[in-house]
């Protein structure tokens, strides 16, 4: 670890973009203010952010922020992680550089290294202390004469919280890579007076930092107001936004000054007001039990802005007198259109074995995986796993197998499918995105054209949403062998970077090979089905595709359905275990492609194949596989030639489940669909509420029902805003998002801006292990005790701890750590947990005929210093 250089890419970047001036206006000013008072953000990207950002002095940007909660509170952030780090590696100087010089192996010297250097690092790290001192802290104004002089806060209070990773050159990786902890000090200023409007004011540190800002009810952000930052649908009869704020680590912010006040919804252009109404109290400090475990849900009292009875259209934000505005959103058909095609786009990103052109993204990135090699190993799926995983029988594969050769001469057979996650595999699992985008389309036909997604695939007739469905089953049908097997897994022998071989994360420097796994019977029947789908629905604009595409179903159903093809062993792999794969996907997959090969053909012998399957497939729909959804098509339409017993039960199951999510969308909380009495954690995409939205979409296409269509926007509300965090979790959407998650793309492509449509994990309801050890304490760890020490609180002492490891007690939806080293499980995300049922979500509320406009198409990386997520609100 060369632990000098520090200067990572965000503060480069930020430093590099600092000499710019500001985009120009489309919007009038305030009277009184001048653009260079403002100091406003962009006006015309696909997110206008002209609101009013603090400048910062007097210390490298990027490492202080300032958030406004009202005109009598704002939220002063520190990071002084890079230049603590230069100190630490000073004061060891000698000591670090003898081991760097030593000829021993990297591991060795990566521990040797980091026993020297993070005591120096602890030690070294105090100013943090200060910051909750008011002498640290001046606040003066040019045109406020009450801060003439300079006056000091009334009362300040600290929190400390990780805020993402920084970079640093790893002699254990060979290369820059992400090394650790972003740690990010928030000082809540009290102020003496409240703020005056269109005044501006600096508060200056003892520590020479010193950040200027102006506070103006039309171009201040209040983080206390939430809101759905895409926006919201016209045609949607339930529509929020919330205020409510956490003082952090101590409890709800009392904002009960503003209870029955006035807002209003203002015209982000002309400042006209189109709309008036009432800030209510939803609930004081609501609780969940989640887990099983009553504790605070948001540690906030939350208070509503009723925007359902709002008729203009167009982009607007929320004003509140004394506090602030919110961030611009939509009132129009672009407002889901946009969220829509950013969603989208997080698959088109994540697709596997071609190149992204700089003609189709403003992120792109070269070939990489386009070829696959054959290996006999079991796939995964919720039914079956196998004694060996996947990496092991892999690894196996290829050390038996030294002289392996391409599957095919032209060596395109990995092409298809999209990257799993942060990691390149492609599985079983994604036919639920699949499904996600075959259940979008036939919602909501009209809303989805050809061009829509504007990449190559405009101009060949198919909706590009259907284009998207071909590429993710692409990869299984150049698996097809000549007997019309199909494989469900293509991996490698390793996670990406394991073997810490790659010169940076992303997907073309892996020089792994990809594996497909076996073709077996479940496989080939699990791509049978969608692969007959999309045969009919493209069938009336691409004849040619739909008979290529169907031609290869009715192989894959052949091949499945022979009993001589059942894949098992009796020594699987060599570990002395037998391994059968599992009858059970073959009565769920086989039914639903019977089924859907009779819709696609009308052939009678498939129909009765699917009525004969349909009493073994029903025992199995339950969990684990319940989220495939294999039976929905029967209840689906009007085939009257489908048996009315089997659509009417299937009709009940379904519109039982979405009843039982919409009734949570009428709690006092924030909406979502999500269950907050679940007996199980947030964990793998719950979080983001629109996995749950699935249930309320399937509902909504047996009955149009608008409490369907609703409940679905308010998880559309959740995920982009309308949360205690006040954050949309998807990358590239809205104002505020995550700038740091677990993507080797995103994190090593030479763009601050991450890969849009990428929508996270998020809270989880825990403070992972490696936060707690260097986000929220410091902790060392002794390698002869085995025991962790803690030799630094980064909280204050009026900061409640939990005794066990001296981490924050933390309202359930505030444990959200921005950082994907030490918490992956909320910075990971996966194409079937995450983004396709954004996709989905979103598709349902879209408006037919809905086309995105040159600023979204257009859309380009954010310059670093509008990149608002890299100060996450606490
Ligand atoms: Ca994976
Ligand atoms: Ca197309
Ligand atoms: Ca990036």
């Amino acid at each position: 670890m060369r632990v000098a250089i520090i200067v990572g890419l965000v503060m480069s970047s930020l430093i590099a973009g600092a000499a710019e001036a500001p985009a120009p206006l489309t919007a009038q000013l305030p009277d009184g203010i001048t653009a260079a008072a403002a100091n406003l953000g962009p006006a015309d990207g696909a997110f206008r952010l002209d609101v009013s950002f603090p400048t910062v002095r007097g210390c490298e940007p990027g490492q202080m922020d300032l958030q406004v909660v009202h005109a009598g509170l704002v939220i002063v952030g520190n990071d002084y992680t890079a230049e603590t780090r230069a100190r630490a590696y000073a004061s060891r100087k000698a000591e670090l550089d003898a081991i760097a010089a030593k000829k021993i192996n990297l591991w060795s010297k990566f521990k040797e290294t980091a026993a020297v250097f993070e005591p120096a690092f602890i030690a070294a790290y105090d100013k943090p202390e200060l910051l909750d001192q008011p002498t640290f802290f001046t606040i003066a104004s040019a045109d406020d004469q009450r801060y003439a002089t300079g006056l000091q806060p009334a009362r300040v209070t600290r929190y400390a919280m990780p805020r993402g990773n920084f970079r640093e050159f790893l002699e254990v990786r060979g290369r820059e890579c992400t090394a650790g902890t972003l740690l990010a000090n928030y000082s809540y200023v009290f102020l003496p007076q409240p703020m005056e409007r269109g005044r501006s004011y600096t508060i200056t540190q003892g520590d020479g930092r010193a950040i200027t800002f102006l506070f103006h009810e039309d171009l201040t952000v209040s983080r206390a107001l939430k809101v759905n930052q895409s926006g919201y649908a016209p045609t949607v009869g339930r529509k929020f936004a919330y205020l409510g704020a956490w003082h952090a680590g101590i409890g709800p912010l009392d904002l009960s000054a503003w209870d029955g006040k006035p807002f209003a919804v203002v015209d982000a252009d002309t400042r006209a007001v189109v709309h008036e109404g009432r800030i209510a109290l939803v609930a004081k400090d609501p609780t969940v039990a989640i887990q099983k475990q009553e504790r605070s849900g948001a540690g906030e009292d939350i208070y509503e802005l009723d925007l359902s009875p709002l008729q203009a259209q167009g982009e607007f934000y929320i004003r509140v007198d004394g506090l602030g505005r919110s961030w611009a959103f939509k009132h129009h058909s672009d407002a889901i259109g946009r969220a829509f095609w950013l969603h989208l786009r997080g698959l088109f990103h994540q697709r596997a074995g071609h190149e992204l052109t700089a003609a189709d993204t403003g992120w792109p990135r070269p070939l990489a995986h386009a070829v696959a090699y054959d290996a006999d190993y079991a796939p995964e799926s919720a039914l079956s796993v196998a004694p060996v995983r996947p990496f092991n029988a892999i690894e196996a594969h290829i050390k038996a197998h030294p002289d392996q050769q391409e599957r095919e001469p032209t060596g395109h057979g990995g092409v298809g499918g999209w990257y799993d996650a942060a990691d390149f595999d492609r599985r079983w699992y994604h036919y639920d995105t699949i499904f996600d985008l075959l259940l979008a389309y036939e919602l909501n036909r009209d809303a989805f054209s050809d061009g829509q997604a504007a990449t190559y695939d405009a101009g060949n007739g198919i909706p590009d949403i259907l284009d998207e469905v071909a590429f993710g089953l692409l990869i299984w049908r150049n698996s097809q062998n000549d007997a019309g097997g199909v494989a469900g897994h293509c991996e490698q022998r390793c996670h990406p970077n394991s073997l810490a071989a790659m010169p940076t994360g992303r997907p073309h420097h892996d020089p792994e090979k990809m594996f497909f796994s076996a073709r077996t019977r479940g496989m080939s029947l699990s791509y049978a089905g969608p692969a007959a789908h999309l045969a009919r629905l493209i069938a009336p604009v691409a004849p040619d595709q739909a008979a290529a595409w169907l031609e290869s179903a009715k192989r894959a159903y052949a091949f499945g359905m022979d009993e001589a093809n059942h894949y098992q062993r009796d020594d699987y792999l060599g570990s002395g275990k037998p391994y059968r794969e599992s009858d059970e996907l073959i009565a769920v997959t086989g039914c639903a492609a019977a089924l859907q090969l009779y819709l696609a053909t009308r052939e009678a012998p498939y129909l009765e194949r699917a009525i004969a399957l349909y009493p073994t497939m029903k025992p199995h729909l339950k969990w684990p596989i319940k989220f495939v959804h294999q039976d929905y098509w029967w209840a689906f339409g009007d085939h009257p030639d489908l048996p009315r017993p089997i659509r009417d039960e299937v009709r009940r199951r379904y519109l039982d489940a979405g009843d039982q999510v919409e009734a949570r969308t009428h709690e006092k909380f924030y909406r979502s669909p999500i269950d907050q009495r679940s007996p199980w954690a947030t964990t793998w995409g719950k979080a983001a509420g629109t996995p749950d939205a699935r249930a309320l979409a399937m509902a909504y296409g047996l009955d149009r029902a608008a409490k369907f269509r609703d409940a679905i926007a308010l998880a559309c509300d959740w995920v982009q805003g309308c949360n205690p965090l006040g954050l949309s979790w998807t990358s590239g959407v809205g104002s505020n998002y995550p700038w740091c998650f677990f993507s080797g793309e995103s994190e090593e492509d030479g763009i601050v801006d991450p890969v849009p449509g990428i929508t996270v994990y998020g809270v989880t309801g825990g403070i992972p292990m490696g936060a707690r050890r260097q986000g929220f304490n410091l902790m060392a760890y002794d390698g002869k005790t085995k025991v962790w020490t803690t030799l630094k609180r980064l909280q204050p002492d009026d900061v409640a701890v939990r005794e066990d490891d001296l981490c924050p007690h933390l309202p359930y939806w505030r444990g959200w750590v921005m950082d994907y080293h030490d918490a992956p499980e909320m910075q990971e995300y996966t194409v079937n947990e995450t983004i396709s049922p954004c996709v989905l979500a979103y598709a349902a509320l879209l408006e037919p005929g809905w086309m995105p406009g040159p600023t979204l198409t257009g859309m380009k990386p954010r310059d670093p210093r509008f990149i608002v997520g890299l100060w996450p609100t606490p």
